[in-house]
């Protein structure tokens, strides 16, 4: 599939999606939402790529939401097939196996927040804004923006964002905790760029089992993900990483991980 509503680039082992619809403000339109989802699937098949990093072309915005314009000629069928769809591309960036990673650039609103709360965490710049304006619009986010930013954040300060469609800036949320580190403009691709390098670096099987863990194991009780944190840790030790990082510390030299199991 060409695209025309993202841009992916590969540097080395990590992929970037930029959303490029900058007139739009990025908006999210069905066929953007069909190429990230063609683009989540291209990373998913290749083994190679160890992070992704969102970001949106421009210097204003990230995502500032779902299209309204498609949204105002929903029926109550078509708005439900939407928003489902809009749920299931979240998700599966949520269950990527890979970590990623968003750049908050700007705006990151409705649909665009909840790309953010789907990544393993976000950074953003010192003058970006988030939120759920869509009260304002007479409607609720629809693509797991109740869900993600209340189990987040706890639902009063989610109620409370999404009740008024107040924004809040970089700060407050990263005080909520919606994101990790506040950076300058200039700095912010650097800074996630940077971040992301560090754990393509680490060990492949590692990386994934730890993101597949810690996703589970919020959604299930502690027992149950204690129970399984212990069979994925048993998974790391066939690794060949695992006899690389742990031989790399006895010799006192730095790991070179390569992935793949012992034969
Ligand atoms: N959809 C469509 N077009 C948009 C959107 C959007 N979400 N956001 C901005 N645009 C367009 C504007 O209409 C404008 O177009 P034009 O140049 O043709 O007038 C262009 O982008 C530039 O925007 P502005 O001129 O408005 O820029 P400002 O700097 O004045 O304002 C704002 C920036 C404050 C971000 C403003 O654009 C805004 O309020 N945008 C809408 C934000 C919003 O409400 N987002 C939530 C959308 S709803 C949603 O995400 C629900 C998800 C679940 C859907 C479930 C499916 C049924």
């Amino acid at each position: 599939m060409a695209y025309e509503y993202i841009i992916f680039n590969l540097e080395d082992n990590i992929a970037l999606i930029s959303f490029n619809r900058p007139n739009r403000l990025n908006a999210l339109s069905g066929a953007l939402l069909d190429e990230f989802s063609d683009s989540l699937d291209r990373i998913e098949d290749d083994e190679n790529i160890r992070a992704l990093i969102l970001s949106g072309v421009g210097d204003k915005s990230f995502v500032a939401g779902a299209d309204i314009k498609e949204i105002s000629e929903c029926n109550p069928l078509t708005a439900r097939l939407l928003a489902e769809k809009g749920q299931r591309v979240i998700s599966k960036l949520q269950s990527l196996s890979i970590p990623v990673i968003a750049a908050v650039n700007g705006y990151a609103l409705g649909g665009g927040c909840e790309i953010v709360l789907a990544c393993d965490f976000a950074y953003a710049s010192e003058t970006a804004l988030l939120g759920f304006p869509e009260i304002t619009l007479g409607i609720i986010p629809g693509f797991g923006g109740t869900q993600r930013l209340a189990r987040l954040i706890g639902t009063g300060k989610a109620k409370e964002i999404i009740f008024t469609g107040n924004m809040i800036s970089a700060a407050v949320a990263q005080e909520y905790g919606m994101i990790n580190k506040v950076c300058s403009r200039e700095s912010l691709l650097d800074e996630v760029k940077k971040t992301a390098k560090t754990i393509a670096s680490k060990g492949k099987v590692s990386v994934r089992a730890a993101k597949e863990i810690i996703n589970i194991g919020m959604n299930t009780d502690l027992d149950t993900g204690l129970a399984l944190e212990a069979n994925a840790f048993a998974i790391c030790m066939a690794s060949q990483d695992a006899r690389e990082g742990t031989l790399a510390f006895l010799e006192k030299r730095k790991p070179v991980f390569k992935g793949g199991f012992r034969g």
